[in-house]
């Protein structure tokens, strides 16, 4: 008895002992949770407006003497606005895909608008793009062996809505949690964001608030890129300025995207959430609007040159980040490790780019780099056999490196692509260096290349050193 007694009172202890470990243990869980849940609430959101097809100086803070520009104006004020940005390429898919990742072409290894011909001719009905079902959809899944911003976001808690241009399949194939796109080619239903207004934007944000969740939104719209259809409204305030109703469709296409960026920007404000959201702007390629077509005139987007990679960056935090104008070189690769180290997410090795909040880095570097590809890919498996040209620029010299130059092998080749035009051919067969004094000949017309060979010499080192490619795959 008297041992049942004994084994009873140490029963009833264990089981107080017990409870209270397993008390205490819920206590300190949701001590824990609750934590985890105050930081993922406190993280800023993340806005990103990305311009497509928009000439650098095609801003009123850019100084652009017609075209108005108030809100990007406005947000350029508010905001860490690097004037000298850079994308490494200068067609739309491939650098939107660079912005995503915060990796160059050659790593992520998305480097033309659209997939590769079948080698054999394609019976089947097309799967989009104008290659086959098969080549199409491995084209959208290599964005599944590289880390995306969304993906990386959705880690830590973060819903994300894609809007806009998007062409690798549906949205949820970036890791975005919404989004409005459902897989053709560069957008479909995406693409009326901005032109029909943002309310599926301003649902979305309704939405993550209402889940308290921390929102990303990627703001792509189909704006000012082709077609120019611009209010009447808009249009009209540009007819007289110029002689070109082309040029003045553009000018008015660039002030119709301000007006949307207006907009999201008043929403943010309305809702009382600029305070804590990082809003950052980008172009994905430049573009100079050809005066006699309704095309883009030479030396711009599709080439080596300069004006297809310039963009004004801009990064708005308010309290975090000091509203100013750096000289320093900015490029989209750096999209996405400022974002990281801004909301605490350690950033992948393979990203080469630095947080443009870090001027220590920003300083370190001296050279933006790029490289440029056929528009239709020629294979999915080897970057080195779809470029054309590398480039490197330290802001004042620019140097373009032909495939051919001093190349044997296939790249002395040079691929077959419907969309090269003959003028930036004759750079391949010339197989020559280009060297531009952009101070001295900001429109890349005088190739210095033999009058500085000390200059080429350098810079060349530096391209080889960041990517000196090699057709492993002919
Ligand atoms: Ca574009």
């Amino acid at each position: 008895m008297i041992l049942d007694s004994i084994l009873s009172l140490f029963h009833q202890q264990f089981v107080k002992q017990r409870f209270a470990i397993m008390f205490t243990v819920l206590v300190l869980c949701i001590a824990v949770d609750t934590s985890i849940t105050a930081i993922a609430d406190s993280r800023p959101n993340v806005v990103l407006i990305i311009s497509d097809d928009q000439g650098a100086g095609d801003y009123g803070f850019m100084g652009h003497p017609h075209i108005q520009t108030p809100h990007i104006d406005r947000l350029a004020k508010e905001s860490l606005t690097f004037t000298r940005g850079f994308v490494p390429t200068s067609v739309c898919c491939p650098s939107l895909a660079t912005i995503i990742t915060g990796l160059y072409p050659h790593q992520h290894k998305i480097t033309a608008n659209d997939p590769p011909l079948p080698k054999v001719p394609d019976e089947k009905p097309k799967g989009g793009r104008g290659s086959s079902p098969e080549l199409t959809t491995q084209w959208n899944a290599m964005l599944d062996e590289v880390p995306t911003l969304p993906r990386l976001l959705a880690s830590r808690n973060y819903f994300s809505f894609q809007t806009g241009k998007w062409w690798q399949g549906d949205f949820s194939r970036g890791g975005f949690t919404h989004g409005m796109t459902e897989g053709s080619r560069h957008g479909d239903k995406g693409l009326t964001i901005g032109r029909e207004g943002l309310q599926p934007i301003f649902d979305f944000i309704a939405e993550s608030r209402k889940q308290e969740k921390p929102f990303f939104v990627w703001y792509a719209p189909f704006m000012p890129h082709s077609p120019h259809t611009p209010p009447e409204r808009v249009l009209a305030k540009y007819a007289n300025k110029t002689d070109s109703p082309h040029v003045a469709r553009y000018w008015a296409m660039c002030e119709w995207f301000d007006e949307t960026c207006g907009s999201l920007l008043n929403h943010l404000d309305q809702e009382k959430l600029s305070e804590n959201t990082i809003v950052i702007y980008v172009t994905d390629n430049g573009w100079i609007q050809s005066p006699s077509t309704a095309g883009f005139a030479p030396k711009n987007k599709t080439t080596p040159f300069d004006a297809g990679h310039r963009t004004p960056i801009m990064v708005r935090w308010p309290g975090h980040v000091m509203p100013e104008t750096s000289n320093s070189i900015a490029s989209s690769i750096d999209i996405a490790p400022t974002l990281l180290s801004a909301v605490g997410i350690p950033i992948p090795k393979e990203l080469r780019g630095v947080s443009l909040l870090d001027n220590k880095s920003l300083e370190s570097r001296k050279y933006a780099f790029g490289e440029d590809y056929t528009i239709r890919s020629q294979t999915l498996e080897d970057p080195a056999a779809n470029v054309l040209w590398r480039w490197v620029t330290d802001g004042r010299w620019r140097l373009i490196i032909p495939r051919t130059y001093e190349a044997t092998g296939p790249l002395k080749s040079i691929p077959s692509d419907k969309f090269l035009r003959p003028d930036l051919e004759a750079t391949l067969i010339s197989a020559q260096p280009m060297l531009y004094d952009l101070q001295a000949d900001p429109n890349e017309d005088r190739n210095i290349a033999g009058a500085y060979p000390e200059i080429v010499a350098t810079l060349r080192q530096e391209l080889d050193k960041h990517w000196a490619p090699k057709v492993v795959i002919p």
